[in-house]
């Protein structure tokens, strides 16, 4: 089963590696400032999770430098996600707010639908 899993983990990264999407380009300024705001944001995954891959294709596509912890091969960062997170589930996107209380935000779908409202994505 785990030998089974591995290889559709394996198949799954080649096949994201040959069809990653062009990634957007912006003007300098306005990747800067992205850069700043994304700076707070970090996305809890494991390497080969489909809903991870997802994810992180979405931020590849949108030029989107966004902090990734892998919580399966880092023990420290899977007992971060569950100890303040709440759960031991990827992705999960980790929202730190200047002024109120960090938001850790489960679902692959919920994460996507966050960073369009967030960055004006489509
Ligand atoms: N509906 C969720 C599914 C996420 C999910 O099932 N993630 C799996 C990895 S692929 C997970 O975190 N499993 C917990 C574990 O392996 O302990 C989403 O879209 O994000």
């Amino acid at each position: 089963m785990s030998l089974i899993r591995w290889v559709l983990g394996k198949l799954i990264l080649f096949i994201n590696l040959l069809t990653l999407p062009k990634p957007i380009l912006r003007k300098k300024i306005d990747q800067d400032r992205v850069d700043k705001e994304t700076k707070n944001l970090t996305i809890y995954q494991f390497e080969a999770c489909p809903f991870c891959v997802k994810v992180r294709r979405f931020i590849w596509k949108n030029s989107l430098k966004i902090n990734l912890k892998d919580a399966k091969k880092n023990k420290k960062f899977k007992s971060e996600l569950v100890n303040e997170g709440g759960k031991h589930k990827v992705p999960c996107l980790k929202i730190v707010k200047k002024y109120s209380k960090t938001i850790w935000l489960y679902e692959s779908t919920e994460i996507i639908k966050f960073l369009k409202k967030e960055f004006k994505l489509s």
